[in-house]
């Protein structure tokens, strides 16, 4: 972790041509920001050799993704020491962005193509800033220690007042990350607080996800987490987080933030004293056990909405964003797109409440962007932003970029992909972005459906079990052909359900860009 330095103490414009520095003492300060980030970018390399089996292979769909989403570099200026953890989109049109190393950065001309970025620091001597929202003319962050309103009052466009909202929280070893929401309706700030080291809850509400009222009161909400990556809303309001594979954690998921749940990792249960009002779940899990086992006996237990098969669909799921961007980003309006640290990629997601429980799907999106992904951010224009670092702990991350901003443009061609899958009483509808052959859309045999689950236990991860080939009874297509309904002789509760659609094509005979989606069944209709 880089504290910050003298370096970013100052008010600097960048621009992308190199310009130096104007004022006394900045080229050697540049020189010390170069030497340091090539320092930095030759450890950064070094876990990568020995992780490398880690993180599997790629889809092999770069080639075809970039026909419909094409990926733009957005040129950091090489003063700039830049470690993308959060962005917000600024009422003048500008993008911010919140470092790992604290500072705040409003980048100029992000969203035109191509990119014309000129760099302005807007505030710094914050630490690993993972939110960023603007309301009401001033910034909230949400870093390692604390909410904090940051404002500019004599309009230099330079922050000159730091407000804490809250810290109200423990915070001393490294793995107790703080990741953060937009406002909500009102105005609160969610925020996911890591455990201290996967395994154990060592200060104050690690493992915990609180609110921040505007008025900076802190509100715990549900207890259970591992070690977040990202929190937001779907197109419900509902809230969720992104979560690791490790401990209690057979994979990746997001998660529903339901208050007074708990989210499945018992370390944090000890401060529940702490909370008024709400008392601590009276049985724990048992381990070695499954999900759906455990969530009838601790009523607490809230399973994973969507979980992500590791290494198929990702390694270290982080930021996500919804996407409401009236069709400029293609035909997945209302879904999610998440980032992945570790294999660099972007993935999208769906949710469905059944029977009071959400659940969803995840499909493949994006792969072969340039460094670890921590945060995404949509435009005005409908652009996805995604940026992030390399860092020199364990973390192996499959792009070869120490840090980058790139951003995923929709060139208005529509990809043939399953736009969404959901469960119905006995099977699955699923919907596409262009109408498929009807013909081959009628045979059982172009639904290829295998099933599995995880096993909930304190260990780390856990390898795909109990696993059962679904029996497809009938595939009936809708009259316009864009879905397709698939009965099933059975839907497997509590597993994930892993669709191969790879027979499925167009009546042209265009193949899907990406065959395969996964939904996880926490509940089944009842009618
Ligand atoms: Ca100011």
């Amino acid at each position: 972790m880089h504290r910050p330095t003298a370096l970013t103490r100052r008010p600097v414009t960048f621009s992308t041509g190199c310009e130096l520095p104007r004022h006394r003492g900045a080229a050697k300060r540049l020189a010390q920001v170069v030497s340091c980030i090539i320092v930095v970018a030759a450890v950064a390399f070094t876990p990568l050799l020995d992780a490398a089996e880690d993180l599997g292979a790629m889809w092999g769909t770069a080639a075809e993704e970039a026909k419909y989403y094409p990926i733009v570099n957005i040129p950091i200026p090489v003063g700039v020491p830049m470690r993308p953890g959060s962005f917000e989109v600024l009422p003048d049109g500008r993008l911010a962005v919140g470092t790992r190393r604290g500072d705040i950065y409003f980048i100029k001309g992000a969203f035109e193509t191509p990119p014309t970025p000129e760099f302005h620091l807007f505030a710094s001597g914050q630490d690993e800033i993972f939110a960023l929202s603007w309301k009401n003319g001033a910034m909230t962050a949400t870093t390692w220690g604390e909410v904090t309103r940051i404002s500019d009052t004599n309009g230099d466009d330079v922050a000159d007042r730091y407000d804490t909202l809250t810290s109200n929280w423990g915070y001393a070893e490294g793995h107790e990350f703080a990741f953060g929401s937009k406002p909500d309706p009102e105005g609160n700030i969610w925020v996911a607080l890591g455990l201290s080291s996967s395994y154990e809850s060592h200060n104050l509400f690690r493992g915990w996800a609180v609110k921040v009222t505007p008025q900076g009161k802190m509100i715990p909400l549900c207890s259970g987490l591992r070690s977040p990556g990202g929190v937001g809303a779907n197109a419900a309001g509902a809230m969720f987080v992104t979560e690791s594979q490790g401990p209690w954690n057979g994979c990746c998921s997001l998660k529903h933030l339901k208050e007074g749940g708990f989210l499945g990792h018992p370390a944090s249960y000890n401060w529940y004293p702490f909370v008024p009002g709400m008392k601590a779940p009276e049985v724990e899990p048992k381990s070695n056990s499954r999900m759906g086992v455990e969530k009838k006996r601790v009523k607490e237990l809230v399973p994973p909405a969507v979980k992500f098969p590791y290494i198929k669909m990702g390694r270290s799921i982080s930021g996500f964003q919804l996407n409401q961007t009236g069709g400029k980003f293609g035909p997945f309006e209302n879904q999610l797109f998440l980032g992945d640290y570790s294999l660099s990629l972007i993935l999208r997601a769906t949710t469905e409440q059944i029977n009071g429980v959400w659940q969803g799907a995840c499909y493949p999106f994006r792969e072969g962007l340039a460094t670890g992904i921590m945060n995404v951010e949509f435009s005005p224009k409908g652009q996805l932003f995604a940026g992030g670092f390399t860092t020199s702990r364990q973390w192996p991350v499959r792009g070869t970029e120490p840090f980058a901003i790139q951003r995923i443009d929709w060139n208005g061609v529509v990809p043939f992909e399953i736009k969404e899958i959901n469960i119905k009483k006995d099977g699955f509808l699923i919907t596409f972005t262009k109408p498929i052959d009807k013909q081959v859309a009628a045979k059982t045999e172009s639904f290829n459906i295998t099933t599995y689950t995880h096993v909930y236990s304190p260990g780390y991860g856990s390898p795909e079990v109990d696993q059962t080939t679904a029996n497809v009874t009938r595939a009936v297509p809708s009259a316009d052909g864009l879905s397709v309904m698939v009965h099933l002789e059975k839907i497997t509760e509590d597993h994930i359900h892993d669709f191969d659609l790879g027979p499925i094509t167009t009546p042209d005979g265009q193949r899907l860009l990406h065959k395969k989606a996964y939904y996880t069944v926490n509940e089944i209709p009842k009618d």
